[in-house]
C-alpha cells in the first residue's frame, strides 16, 4: 500500500447537501475514486461476519459517529483495494480526532469541498428521499440528530482546514447542474 503521490479531497457538508451526488460527477470527470465513508459503514453493516454490524446499525439510526477506529480501517481498505491514488473522500472526517488520526496514518487531504447548505434544504431533500431510500436514518427524528452532531462536532473539521486555506466552499442550493457548475469550476482551478 503506497501512499506516495497519494491525493486526496475531503468531501464535507451536512447530511443531504449533496456530497454523494457531486461526487459521483466529479468522479466520472476527473477520475477520481470515490469513496463515502458512510456507504462503507452501510456495506460493512449487511455483512454477515461482521463484527461491527450491531454497533454500526445502533450509530447510524441515531445519528451518531461511529467509533474512528472502524471507519478508518474500511477506508483504508477500500483505498488500498482499488489501486487508485486519487480520491474524494466523502463523509469523512466527522470530527477533530478523526482528521488527526487519518493524516497520521493514511495522509493530509490537498484540498476540503465544502457543500455548504442550509438547514431546510437539506431536511426537505432527505425527506424526500426518505420515502424510497430505505435508509434507516432518513426520517424526521434521526435528521434532527445528524444536524446537532454536523454542527456541534463535524463542522469544526471544516473550520479547522480553512486556518490552513485548504477549503472550497460550494453554494450547495440550486439543481444538481447548478451546483455542479460552481464545483467544477473551483476544481479546474485546483488542478492548474
Ligand atoms: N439532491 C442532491 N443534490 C440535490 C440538488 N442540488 N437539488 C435537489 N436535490 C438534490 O443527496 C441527498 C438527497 O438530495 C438525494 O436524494 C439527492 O438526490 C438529493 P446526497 O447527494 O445523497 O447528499 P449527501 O450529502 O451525500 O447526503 P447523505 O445523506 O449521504 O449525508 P450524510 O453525511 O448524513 O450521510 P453519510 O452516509 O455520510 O453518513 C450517514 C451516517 O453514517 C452518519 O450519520 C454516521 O452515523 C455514520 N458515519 C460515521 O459514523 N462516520 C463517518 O465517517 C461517516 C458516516
Ligand atoms: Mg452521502
Amino acid at each position: 500500500f503506497n501512499l506516495e503521490n497519494t491525493t486526496i479531497y475531503f468531501v464535507l457538508g451536512g447530511p443531504g447537501s449533496g456530497k454523494g451526488t457531486q461526487c459521483q460527477r466529479l468522479k466520472e470527470k476527473y477520475g477520481f475514486v470515490h469513496l463515502s465513508a458512510g456507504d462503507l459503514l452501510r456495506e460493512e453493516q449487511d455483512r454477515p461476519d461482521s463484527a461491527y454490524g450491531e454497533l454500526i446499525r445502533f450509530c447510524i439510526k441515531e445519528g451518531q459517529i461511529v467509533p474512528q477506529e472502524v471507519t478508518i480501517t474500511l477506508l483504508r481498505e477500500a483505498m488500498k483495494r482499488s489501486r487508485s491514488n486519487k480520491f474524494l473522500i466523502d463523509g469523512f472526517p466527522r470530527s477533530m480526532p478523526q482528521a488527526t488520526e487519518f493524516e497520521k496514518v493514511v495522509c493530509s487531504p490537498r484540498f476540503v469541498l465544502y457543500f455548504k447548505c442550509d438547514e431546510d434544504t437539506m431536511e426537505k431533500r432527505l425527506m424526500e428521499r426518505g420515502k424510497t431510500s430505505g435508509r434507516a436514518d432518513d426520517n424526521a427524528e434521526t435528521i434532527k440528530k445528524r444536524f446537532r452532531v454536523y454542527v456541534l462536532t463535524t463542522f469544526p473539521v471544516i473550520n479547522h482546514y480553512i486556518q490552513s486555506d485548504k477549503v472550497l466552499t460550494i453554494d450547495s442550493d440550486g439543481t444538481v447542474d447548478e451546483v455542479f457548475d460552481r464545483v467544477d469550476s473551483l476544481m479546474t482551478k485546483t488542478l492548474t
